[in-house]
């Protein structure tokens, strides 16, 4: 089972190391193709490295390689909503998992899609109850 995590890098790293934590948990479920998005030390400039072209061309064929799309969305990204289009389109089961937060609401564009599963959580053990949920379900 190939598994695509999205979260934030240009969006904010405020959130890496509950990131940091998911992406440890999904490997349970498979390979977790894009794991250096749970690396707590890139920063959100995180650009010192391959070109962004190489960087959107490279994710994307990974995406193309997965079976499921993972993403924590409360941290607002616009990498993260291209990606969890893309895999809408592709036709591949999709979770998203978000915090809410006072003030704040999750984007229309995510909660108004039948394309994907929507899981609010508090805690990383909820969160992991989600991701247990969803892979028995798509099993
Ligand atoms: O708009 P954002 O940067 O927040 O978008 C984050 C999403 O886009 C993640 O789910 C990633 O899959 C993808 N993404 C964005 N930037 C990168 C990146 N930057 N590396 C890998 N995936 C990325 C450079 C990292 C650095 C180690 C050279």
């Amino acid at each position: 089972m190939n598994i695509y995590f999205a979260a934030s890098i240009r969006g904010g790293r405020k959130d890496a190391k509950i990131y940091s934590e998911i992406v440890d948990y999904l490997k349970s479920y498979g390979t977790v193709l894009t794991e250096h998005v749970g690396d707590i030390t890139l920063s959100e400039m995180g650009d010192d490295g391959p070109t962004d072209k190489y960087i959107h061309d490279r994710d994307l064929a990974w995406l193309d390689e997965s079976d499921v799309l993972v993403s924590e969305v409360t941290n607002v990204s616009l990498g993260v909503g291209y990606e969890i289009r893309d895999a809408e389109r592709l036709e591949m089961p999709v979770l998203c998992l978000y915090r809410p937060q006072v003030g704040k609401a999750l984007s229309a564009m995510i909660t108004g899609s039948d394309q994907n599963i929507n899981k609010d959580y508090h805690t990383l053990d909820e969160a992991k109850k989600h991701i247990d949920d969803f892979f028995r379900n798509i099993k």
